[in-house]
């Protein structure tokens, strides 16, 4: 079986999806996540100019070998628009192969080790009743562990709230989908921030009780004494994990985080390579590894890093926004299925348009997902649908102080 066409479908039934379509001459068709976000089009023209034509010819069902010509070839190596492109094309090889021996990808990966995925979902609250409505909401539907967002007014500024990224669908108010650059943008105060945070989460284990998981995203967007002040804090509440306290270029500030607290710390939603994740792994910095496998090249590398965070006693904890599509979900969780070491998974619902071009269903129930046995990565492409919703530009929002200097998105 050979590759006999690479092509890309860029759509935005909700938010932009880049799509790698890979076609063999057996007449199967793989598709792959190739997306990210707000940088959609350099992905699409590395795929399109740059390496389909190479692909084509080549036999489909040696994934790990174009993996790695793909990923050394260019000799400058890395980087988000390189593993993306090299995602897509990963994950529509594995598609191609479980389509062709009629296998879901979790069983070409060794098998399940599990039945079903433990899942967490956003809940975002404009004040805190709405917070906690949401938060017994959510548990109500079977929800286990929550990861938790709100909004702050400035204490002296009442015009001015802070407010962290979420991706809570059911208010219909998600913070990571503007238009450009150009618009006015966020405001940010970590001190107040902070002091919020360590309340709402008081008040959340308060009135949500002990039976509820709970992961705060801090976004990268504090610095070492911060993050370390945080961790402390939050000690009491024994949250699931911290996300992301630091920028992930600062790992080595990491040390002081883990050294002030027993938090449990994840990371690694912007890492692109098996090498970028080891400083934490080897100095065990973190408890979960959180990879997005459309921003790491995909199913194969990711699975490396799923193997030798084991090693180190790191679970998983795969990144899972609305921003990669339902293609990425779904190789995320043939790896949840797969792995030894899963530890939970991200799960945000695509808004229902997605599911017009999409075509998957997810069953989940009482806290978990249960994975359907469909062959390849189980998710159909309507190509005509994806043809009916162009390519809409759109970027994350920007970020400044009370200075009006920039800061960490
Ligand atoms: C998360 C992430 C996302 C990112 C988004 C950026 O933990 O889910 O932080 O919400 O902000 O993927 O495009
Ligand atoms: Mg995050």
């Amino acid at each position: 079986m050979h590759i006999s066409r690479v092509s890309t479908i860029l759509t935005c039934p909700d938010r932009n999806y880049l799509i790698v379509r890979v076609e063999a001459d057996t007449g199967v068709v793989g598709y792959g996540d190739a997306t990210l976000n707000g940088r959609e089009r350099p992905v699409q023209v590395l795929v399109e100019e740059h390496l389909a034509g190479w692909l084509e010819g080549h036999e489909a069902e040696r994934i790990e070998d174009i993996w790695q010509m793909l990923f050394r070839h260019t000799y400058f190596r890395g980087g988000p628009v390189m593993l993306s492109a090299l995602a897509g094309i990963d994950m529509a090889l594995w598609d191609i192969k479980g389509k062709a021996h009629d296998a879901p990808v979790y069983d070409l990966l060794g098998g399940r080790c599990r039945d079903r995925v433990l899942a967490y979902l956003h809940v975002h609250g404009r004040n805190d009743e709405e917070l906690i409505a949401r938060s017994r909401a959510r548990m109500d539907y079977g929800c286990r562990v929550l990861r938790y967002s709100f909004e702050t007014p400035d204490p002296r500024n009442p015009d001015t709230v802070y407010r962290q990224p979420h991706q809570d669908i059911a208010t219909k108010e998600r913070v990571e989908v503007t238009g450009d650059l150009r618009h006015a943008p966020a405001v940010w105060d970590s001190e107040v921030y902070m002091r919020d945070l360590i309340r709402v989460t008081h008040l959340l284990r308060d009135e949500l009780g002990e039976d509820v998981g709970l992961i705060h995203d801090a976004h990268e967007r504090l610095s070492v004494a911060e993050a370390r002040q945080v961790a402390r804090e939050l000690e009491p509440y024994h949250l699931f994990f911290l996300e992301d306290p630091l920028e992930p270029l600062g790992v080595g500030a990491l040390r002081e985080v883990r050294a002030a607290s027993a938090t449990p710390l994840a990371m690694g939603e912007l890492y692109n390579t098996v090498a970028d994740t080891l400083p934490v792994l080897q100095e065990r910095w973190i408890d979960y590894l959180r990879l997005d496998v459309t921003h790491f090249g995909g199913i194969s590398p990711a699975r490396r890093a799923a193997t030798l965070a084991d090693a180190y006693g790191v679970r998983t904890a795969f990144h899972g926004p609305s921003d990669i599509s339902p293609l990425a979900h779904a190789a995320n969780l043939h790896l949840d299925l797969a792995v030894p070491n899963f530890g939970i998974q991200e799960f945000v619902e695509h808004d229902a348009r997605v599911f017009s071009v999409f075509d998957w269903k997810i069953d989940m129930s009482d806290g978990y997902i249960n994975v359907p046995a469909r062959p390849g990565l189980g998710v159909d492409v309507d190509e005509d649908a994806a043809a009916r919703h162009p390519y809409t530009p759109g970027y994350l929002p920007a970020l400044r102080d009370a200075m009006g200097a920039v800061h960490d998105w």
